[in-house]
């Protein structure tokens, strides 16, 4: 059973620093241990706090593995994992499981700010921003041309949605007020009043969609079904002017079969928030036209990052209370 509000305050160790409203709260409810370095924990480090607290708080950046539920096991103590983040593939659900701690995230907080830099992308890529920017700051540009510059337009093009959750759904309320036309491929197909409301073509099969989108937009969670859910053979099913577009997690796309579809020609371009294997980024990636690269930015607002810290602290402290925490991923105490 978790904690009962009788309990003393319970021990809660933070991998990263959080915005600084969120630290001081923590500070003010719970015998919290913060990273004021923000220097990420290394494996050790992530198991010895494993080790000391009744509530861990990682990020997307520790690598919360059965090696740090063994070590868990062993201090006997921790009971939740509270990601700050929603995406929990950085966890080891069934090391969790066994270990019977229970986790939650952060969903729902940072659905229009990642939908609002995959838009970003998706305008970037085709109209060539990231490259007109360099060309101003490094002096270069001669002045305006009939012929400079050339992108592709955006209207009246073909998106298709990989995972049409919360994020992909904000992506296609913003993608048609652009005037592009959404499909999407996902698990189990949309009831049709929110099929309608979006106008959008669901694909059940996603190589069929592949074939005929212009641009494509990975949205869904990484999960073991999702790991290079895009492959060569994929990008071989793409039209040569399709872009991709990923804020969501890198290991969804084969990032060397990117590489090799990119500098073939055998797609357009590339807008990637996210990589496999963060923070290095193939080098091959830097060198390719039509690629525009982010450092993992989607949810970066100072609102966006206030939010989960809330949430954070909203699922400790109803657990804390004795009850079943609201973005509860895995039940600990099932
Ligand atoms: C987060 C993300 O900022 O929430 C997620 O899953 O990918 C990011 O936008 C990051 O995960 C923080 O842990």
């Amino acid at each position: 059973m978790p904690a009962s509000a009788s309990r003393p305050r319970p021990r809660v160790i933070v991998t990263r620093r959080l915005p600084h409203a969120v630290e001081t709260r923590m500070a003010e409810l719970f015998d919290v241990e913060l990273n004021l370095t923000d220097t990420p924990f290394t494996a050790q480090q992530l198991a010895q706090a494993a080790r000391d607290c009744d509530v861990l708080v990682p990020t997307v950046t520790d690598h919360v593995d059965a090696a740090v539920f063994a070590a868990a096991a062993e201090g006997g103590r921790l009971k939740l994992c509270a990601n700050f983040g929603v995406g929990v593939d950085h966890i080891d659900m069934h090391a969790a499981r066994a270990a019977k701690v229970a986790i939650t995230n952060t969903p729902g907080v940072l659905t229009d700010d990642t939908a609002d830099m995959v838009m970003a992308l998706i305008l970037s890529v085709p109209r060539r921003l990231a490259e007109g920017e360099k060309l101003v700051r490094a002096g270069e540009w001669q002045g305006w041309s009939p012929t400079g510059m050339l992108g592709h337009r955006i209207t009246g093009k073909r998106l298709g949605i990989i995972g049409m959750g919360r994020i992909g759904r904000a992506v296609a309320t913003r993608a048609r007020a652009f005037g592009l036309t959404v499909h999407y491929h996902n698990r189990h197909r949309l009831p049709p009043e929110v099929e309608g409301e979006l106008e959008a073509t669901f694909w059940a099969d996603l190589d069929a969609m592949l074939a005929r989108v212009d641009f494509i937009s990975i949205n869904c969670p990484h999960t073991p079904e999702t790991h290079h859910l895009i492959d060569a053979r994929r990008f071989g099913l793409m039209q040569r002017n399709a872009y991709v577009i990923n804020a969501a997690r890198g290991e969804i796309l084969d990032e060397n079969a990117l590489c090799e579809a990119l500098a073939a020609g055998r797609i357009a371009g590339a807008g990637l928030d996210v990589f496999e294997r963060e923070p290095f980024i193939d080098p091959r990636l830097l060198d390719l036209p039509g690629v525009v690269l982010l450092p993992h930015m989607g949810s970066a607002t100072f609102e966006g990052r206030q939010a989960m810290g809330e949430k954070v602290i909203a699922n400790i402290r109803v657990w804390v209370d004795g009850h079943r925490p609201p973005d509860i991923v895995l039940d600990g105490w099932a």
